[in-house]
């Protein structure tokens, strides 16, 4: 659809636009008394949400790709319908397809609270079938206020039940990563892949990362706070339907390896991902679906 016609369609005056983004790519701009936003129809991207008055709750790579076959680095890249590499193919996409495909506008209104409502949809094709031969259709419903709602929604439209990892891979922004703190993840048990999963156990209330940090809390489905001092900002984050959160920073030696990270940047963000995997990979059967939540909001 051109951009005349998803703004004739679904663009909403004082609200919602469509407008070529970041490398050309089509992209929603969302703009309400809270807070303004952009979503890129590649991948459903949650890229910016900035309340008024604040910086950006969410951090972007200056150094991201924003081109058809590149995962976008930063913001909300959605994982599906794998998480990490595929369990027994390392020549598949790393975190699945979904963030590698051109999604559909579905949906655009305003809410009574007078927040906007962006839904975004991608059902599968022959690209998708030869990756992962099931049909299924996801939703991402993107509500714009004084707080950033982020639900994806998985439909299974297969005659077989499909099972799936997945996550909200967000990226949130900080000052300096090192006068950080992640409040909601004490006294939890989580898994490290570089120690080859094994169940390790969080003894400190908050979470100061100082080195490279990949932990998955198993069994994890309360808040977490995102403390920055520097900024005097408290994020709050929320989640339904997923019982594992992970925490990444790849910290100054790997962010080397990463070509779309500027090497100083890794003080500049942190991952925190709500996600399904492990014991929690979603077994849906025909018709069913399931639906995994986010919300970030400031709170002072
Ligand atoms: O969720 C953490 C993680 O799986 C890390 O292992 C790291 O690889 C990161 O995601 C980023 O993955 P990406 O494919 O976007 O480079």
């Amino acid at each position: 659809m051109t951009l005349q016609n998803l703004n004739q369609q679904f663009g909403i005056p004082q609200h919602i636009e469509f407008r070529e983004g970041k490398g050309g790519l089509p992209t929603a701009f969302i703009a309400n008394s809270f807070a303004s936003a952009s979503v890129t129809l590649y991948g459903a991207h949650v890229v910016s949400y900035v309340p008024h008055n604040e910086k950006d709750l969410l951090w972007l790579s200056p150094l991201s790709a924003f081109e058809p076959g590149k995962p976008i680095r930063g913001g909300i890249p959605v994982c599906f319908p794998w998480f990490g590499p595929h369990p027994s193919n390392s020549q598949l996409p790393v975190h699945g397809f979904a963030r590698l495909q051109n999604w559909e506008v579905t949906h655009t209104s305003i809410t009574p609270e007078k927040t906007t409502k962006l839904i975004l949809s991608l059902q599968d094709n022959e690209e998708t079938r030869a990756l992962w031969p099931f049909t299924f259709k996801l939703d991402l419903e993107v509500t714009i206020g004084a707080q950033l709602e982020v639900t994806l929604v998985i439909h299974n439209t297969d005659n077989e039940a499909i099972s799936t990892t997945n996550s909200l891979h967000t990226y949130f922004q900080v000052k300096n990563l090192e006068n950080c703190h992640i409040g909601g993840l004490g006294k939890q048990v989580y898994y490290d892949p570089a120690e080859r999963d094994s169940g390790l156990y969080q003894e400190e209330l908050l979470l100061h990362i100082s080195k490279e940090e990949n932990r998955r809390y198993y069994a994890h489905i309360g808040e977490c706070v995102l403390h920055d001092p520097d900024i005097q900002r408290d994020v709050h984050i929320t989640k339904s339907g997923s019982k594992v959160t992970v925490v990444w920073n790849p910290w100054k030696e790997t962010v080397q390896k990463i070509g779309d990270i500027a090497n100083e940047d890794y003080l500049s963000f942190v991952c925190i991902e709500q996600a399904n995997t492990y014991d929690d990979t979603i077994a849906l059967e025909p018709g069913t679906k399931h639906a995994l939540g986010l919300r970030a909001g400031i709170l002072r």
